[in-house]
């Protein structure tokens, strides 16, 4: 066990004051997204998301959120983007297709803009797993999705200034000061 060592900690704050969020939202399973799509912006709100800092951007299913999600990440606007949709097995292999094409393509997304995607696509077997993550039983998966966007678009920025970085970077400065005076 390291006794002495203390890393530097690299954290993604949780207020949201100042930031800004764009939600993509699937309307298949709407009685299950337009839930999640509700915690997530009292999460927001709650965290400090201000009125004019939030746009809701609606696709016709999950398989249309990674578009849409590219394009909006590609305006520059956002700190953060969540992704909410509701893919349910049905009796044939469509599920599948739509459920991992929609997560490559929301990680592709992430990826090549460099913004946090969140996912909060619910892949169910039954309909009454998706309302328990919806705010049943199993709390509401809208409303930690907008805790993690919010995390992650303060921890975007923290991970790009790291501690050690910035220690090193004064101890450079110092270290040019003593030699100028010398
Ligand atoms: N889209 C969903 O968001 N959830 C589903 O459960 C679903 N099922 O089961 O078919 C679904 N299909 C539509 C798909 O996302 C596309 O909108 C469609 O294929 C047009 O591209």
């Amino acid at each position: 066990m390291a006794e002495k060592l203390k890393p530097g900690k690299i954290g993604g704050e949780l207020s949201g004051a100042g930031l800004r969020f764009g939600i993509v939202v699937s309307r298949f399973n709407d009685f299950i997204t337009e839930r999640l799509l509700a915690a997530s912006l009292d999460a927001l709100e709650r965290a400090g998301a201000a009125d004019g800092d939030v746009d809701v951007a609606h696709v016709p299913g999950a398989f249309e959120l990674p578009l849409a999600a590219k394009k909006m990440a590609a305006t520059g606007r956002y700190d953060a983007l969540i992704a909410i949709g509701c893919v349910l097995r049905g009796a044939t292999s469509h599920y599948d297709y739509v459920c991992s094409e929609t997560a490559r393509g929301l990680q592709l997304a992430q990826m090549d803009s460099g913004l946090p995607i969140i996912f909060c696509v619910l892949t169910c077997d039954t309909l009454e797993q998706a309302i328990d993550r919806a705010g049943l039983k199993m709390g509401n998966k809208g409303f930690e999705a907008a805790q993690a966007a919010v995390e992650m678009a303060n921890l975007k920025t923290a991970v790009s200034h790291p501690p050690s970085a910035v220690a090193k970077g004064k101890a450079k400065a110092t270290s040019r000061k003593r030699k100028a005076r010398s």
